[in-house]
C-alpha cells in the first residue's frame, strides 16, 4: 500500500489541491517530521512534474497546477517547521528573496522556514525582487547574510549584479552572500563572487551557521 509520502507526491504531481492539503494534515497528525514530508512528498512530486515539463510531456497549466497543490500542502507544513524554533537568541539577520524576473518561491520559502527554525531572523522579500531592494534591505537591517535564490539560468546573473552593487555601495565586507536555486552551482558561486553556495535548505542552514560563527 502506498505510504503518505507517495500519496502526497502523487497529489502534487497531479495538481490535486484538496488531496495535497488532506495528506499534509494526515502526515502531521501521524507525527511525521515536516521536513521529510516536504522533501519525500512535495518536492518529489514537483520534481516529477518538472521532469515531464522538461520533456514536453507536461505543459504550463499542468506545471502551475502541480505548483498550486505543492503550495497548498506547504501552507500546512511550513508553520510546523517554524514551530520547531522555540525561544532562542537570534543567530543573525538574514535578508532573503528570489531575484528580479524570477517568480519561483517554493525552494526559497523552504530555505527561509528552515533558517527561521534554526534561530535566524529572516526578512523574506518574496519573489521578483529588484537588485536595489535587496541592497537597501541589507543596509536597513544591517544583515549578516544575504540569501539570493534563482531558478532560471536567465536570472542567475542578477546574483552577480547584486554582489557588485553591494561592493559599489561599500557593503560587501559587511554581509555574507549565499546563492542557491536549482541551476546554481559551486562553480557559479565562485564566479559571481558569493561567499557560499547551498544546494538545499539543510545545507543553507549549515552554511549560514558557519558564516556567522554559530
Ligand atoms: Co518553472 N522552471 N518556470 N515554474 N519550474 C523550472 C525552474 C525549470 C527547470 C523546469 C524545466 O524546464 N525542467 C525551468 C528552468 C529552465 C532553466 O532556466 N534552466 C523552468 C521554466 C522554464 C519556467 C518558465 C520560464 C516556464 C514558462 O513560462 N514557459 C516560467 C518562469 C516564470 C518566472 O519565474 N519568470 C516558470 C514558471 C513556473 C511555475 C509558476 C509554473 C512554477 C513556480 C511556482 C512557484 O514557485 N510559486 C514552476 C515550477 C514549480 C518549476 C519546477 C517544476 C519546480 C521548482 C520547485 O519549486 N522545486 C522547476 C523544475 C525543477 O526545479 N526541477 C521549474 C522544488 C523546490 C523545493 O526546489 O526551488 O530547487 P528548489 O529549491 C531547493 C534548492 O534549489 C535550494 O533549496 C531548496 C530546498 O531544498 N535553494 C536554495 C533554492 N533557493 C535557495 C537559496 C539559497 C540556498 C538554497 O540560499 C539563498
Amino acid at each position: 500500500m502506498a505510504d503518505v509520502f507517495e500519496l502526497l507526491s502523487k497529489a502534487v504531481f497531479e495538481g490535486e489541491i484538496e488531496d495535497a492539503e488532506d495528506l499534509a494534515k494526515k502526515a502531521l497528525s501521524e507525527g511525521l517530521d515536516p521536513l521529510s514530508v516536504i522533501e519525500k512528498g512535495c518536492v518529489d512530486g514537483i520534481e516529477k512534474a518538472g521532469d515531464l515539463f522538461a520533456k514536453g510531456e507536461y505543459f504550463l497549466p499542468e506545471l502551475v497546477a502541480a505548483a498550486e497543490a505543492m503550495k497548498a500542502a506547504m501552507a500546512i507544513l511550513e508553520p510546523a517547521l517554524s514551530e520547531q524554533k522555540g525561544e532562542r537568541k537570534s543567530l543573525g539577520r538574514v535578508v532573503l528573496g528570489t531575484v528580479h524576473g524570477d517568480i519561483h518561491d517554493i525552494g526559497k520559502s523552504i530555505v527561509g522556514s528552515m533558517l527561521s527554525a534554526a534561530g535566524f531572523s529572516v526578512y523574506d522579500l518574496g519573489v521578483d525582487v529588484s537588485n536595489e531592494t535587496f541592497v537597501n534591505k541589507v543596509r536597513e537591517v544591517s544583515a549578516d547574510i544575504l540569501g539570493l535564490s534563482a531558478l532560471l539560468t536567465t536570472t542567475m546573473p542578477r546574483q552577480q549584479e547584486i554582489i557588485e552593487m553591494l561592493r559599489a555601495q561599500g557593503l560587501r565586507d559587511k554581509v555574507k552572500v549565499i546563492v542557491g536555486g536549482a541551476p546554481v552551482t559551486q562553480e557559479w558561486a565562485d564566479k559571481c563572487g558569493a561567499d557560499a553556495f547551498a544546494e538545499d535548505a539543510i545545507r543553507a542552514v549549515q552554511v549560514a551557521k558557519s558564516l556567522t560563527g554559530n
